[in-house]
């Protein structure tokens, strides 16, 4: 059946010369199901990227992650553990499922949870497990914000892949009485059809093109556009796709981008998302990074950059605390 216990083996550059404040993430990761602040959890499949006709590799992602991360020094006084991975199986409906009974237990176990692509198909499923760790509070609304050069809301016609997975969240939605709320940070405007700008208009998803994710100005257009929701959510979650990086810092990913987005724009945009969960009153607990193919990468750049953003990413989040509303 699925194998939950990663095989990997976290190792890397030891430095003896500082105690504890030498460490590096290996040497602080845990393998266990003990209660931990910060909690890590890989998704081997790529059945949605096959799906949607890109190139495959993306179920190698997850460990392709934890090497890069492996050495980066460790400066915080908290815990994290790794949950291994979820096995793709021959069935992508199975393998979501799987992962979004997972990663519901891994928000019971940690306070802040990661979760590591495998094709954006991935997000279908974090949403789902979000979604079912939240059923004791029923109103509890979701926010969505999406670091991507597509809109991911394809039709699942007559499947569903790593180009649905936002459509089939807004299905689930208007079934459950809720509403949909999404924000794509990152659009190509060649690479999304005028029917799925129509389809993002008809469900009120907000989002800036590529070329408004470059500066430090373009921040202010994004914190003025991602405000509103965060007033209106009580849980965040947030997905980022490598593909909405240039090919130059991501060509290992399913549909690499030409332009694509800065680095630091995403980085700003996650540090002020942090400061902002007191103030506008939101919790926002799990994450995940998708689209990483090893197999395209060249010098592990793809994998690089996936580590650093989820390095900023718990670090933000440790600078704000880890407790919620
Ligand atoms: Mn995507």
């Amino acid at each position: 059946m699925f194998s939950q216990n990663s095989h990997f083996h976290w190792q890397g550059r030891v430095d003896n010369d500082g105690g504890r404040n030498s460490y590096r993430w290996h040497q602080v990761m845990e393998q266990s199901t003990r209660l931990t602040d910060i909690a890590l959890l890989g998704f081997n499949c790529d059945l949605g990227v096959a799906a949607n006709k890109g190139r495959v590799g993306a179920k190698e992602g997850p460990d392709a992650i934890r090497s890069n991360i492996c050495s980066f020094a460790w400066h915080l006084n908290h815990s994290i553990k790794d949950l291994g991975n979820v096995q793709q199986q021959n069935n992508l409906e199975a393998t979501q499922d799987h992962f979004a009974q997972q990663i519901n237990g891994a928000l019971n176990s940690s306070k802040f949870v990661i979760g590591l692509g495998g094709g954006h198909e991935i997000a279908l499923a974090s949403y789902a497990g979000l979604r079912n760790y939240l059923r004791a509070k029923p109103k509890a609304k979701i926010g969505i914000i999406n670091f991507d050069a597509h809109f991911d809301l394809r039709k699942p016609l007559p499947h569903a892949s790593s180009g649905t997975p936002f459509y089939q969240i807004a299905q689930t939605c208007e079934l459950d009485c809720e509403s949909f709320h999404y924000i794509c940070l990152g659009v190509a405007k060649g690479a999304n059809t005028q029917v799925l700008f129509d389809c993002a208009n008809s469900l009120k998803v907000g989002y800036l093109l590529d070329e408004d994710c470059q500066w430090n100005t373009d921040l202010v257009k994004a914190k003025g556009l991602l405000t509103p929701m965060l007033q209106g959510v009580d849980e965040v979650y947030v997905t980022v796709c490598l593909d909405a990086f240039p090919a130059a810092l991501a060509p290992g990913v399913s549909a690499p981008s030409s332009l694509g987005i800065s680095v630091p724009f995403v980085i700003a945009i996650i540090r002020w998302l942090c400061e902002q969960q007191a103030s506008l009153n939101f919790n926002w607990r799990l994450m995940d990074i998708a689209e990483l193919n090893p197999k395209y990468d060249i010098d592990a750049r793809t994998a690089k950059l996936a580590a650093r953003i989820l390095f900023e990413s718990v670090h933000a989040k440790a600078e704000s605390g880890f407790d919620h509303n």
